[in-house]
């Protein structure tokens, strides 16, 4: 898979060297490459910004770097252009983070994972002037993603973010091929429900032990267990998951104990 990230703040994106991201990177499972806004800028101040139209507070990010650095950046790939990204021409998926676009789920994670390019153009400011997205919605798919009910500075960390989730989905990154089956979140019958306790050696810890059933080796009761330990925390924690949950799926394995 081919990660393009476009930014002013290129920096940022260093932790895509380091654990998980980067040991994909290492492995040639991803190819990442960041490239910085204002390469795409043509007066002395590598302008960026602007004030709005309309008025109000904060700048806008002008369209022009934009347009040339997401022409170029899609070039690289698609054979249009000098560099060769990808071996067959392919359609990037253009990912725009953003506290107004589309919740980032486990969901679209597990959609991503599956494309062979995203280009992710995290912005600062109040945002990316409206007709970047319009431009490329016409020529290519355009998601605009949030990942959660908070206002950040900037879209660099929800790309860290997205990465990190899309990354450990790829063919032969996580260790474990099983340890994703179920995460909390992942589709499949345990969806709607949140993982729940986990522990390991040493069997005693500050006079604390490890719940008998998990010493049983009775694989039945283990299950059942675990399914009722995530229906508590999901309780707690997330009840808004509760609602979404179908009873009958957590059930379905409780003939074999
Ligand atoms: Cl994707 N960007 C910004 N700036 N803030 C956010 C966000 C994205 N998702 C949640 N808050």
């Amino acid at each position: 898979m081919r990660l393009d990230v476009i930014t002013i703040f290129p920096e940022y994106l260093e932790p895509l060297n380091v654990s998980l991201v980067g040991k994909a990177r290492a492995r040639g499972r991803l190819d990442v490459r960041v490239h910085d806004l204002r390469d795409w800028t043509h007066d002395r101040h590598n302008t960026v910004d602007d004030t709005p139209y309309g008025g109000g507070p904060g700048m806008v990010m002008k369209p022009e770097p934009w347009g040339e650095a997401l022409d170029a950046v899609i070039a690289s790939g698609t054979g249009d252009g000098a560099g060769e990204g990808v071996r067959e021409p392919v359609s990037p998926v253009v990912v725009v983070p953003t506290p107004s676009g589309r919740p980032f789920t486990q969901e679209l994670a597990v959609e991503l994972a599956g494309r062979p390019w995203l280009v992710f153009t995290p912005a600062r400011y109040e945002g990316i002037d409206r007709r970047v997205v319009e431009e490329y919605a016409e020529r290519y798919e355009v998601l605009e993603v949030s990942i959660g009910d908070y206002v950040l500075a900037g879209g660099e960390a929800p790309v860290l973010v997205i990465t990190e989730a899309v990354a450990r989905l790829l063919p032969g990154v996580l260790g474990n091929a099983e340890s994703h089956r179920d995460d909390s979140f992942a589709p499949g019958e345990m969806a709607a429900l949140l993982e729940g306790p986990v522990y390991t050696k040493p069997p005693e810890w500050r006079g604390r032990g490890i719940p008998e059933v998990l010493l049983s080796g009775h694989h039945g009761k283990i299950a059942r267990w675990r399914r009722d330990e995530a229906f508590r925390r999901t309780t707690r924690n997330r009840p808004d998951l509760i609602v979404r949950a179908d009873p009958a799926a957590y059930d379905k394995d409780d003939r074999r104990i």
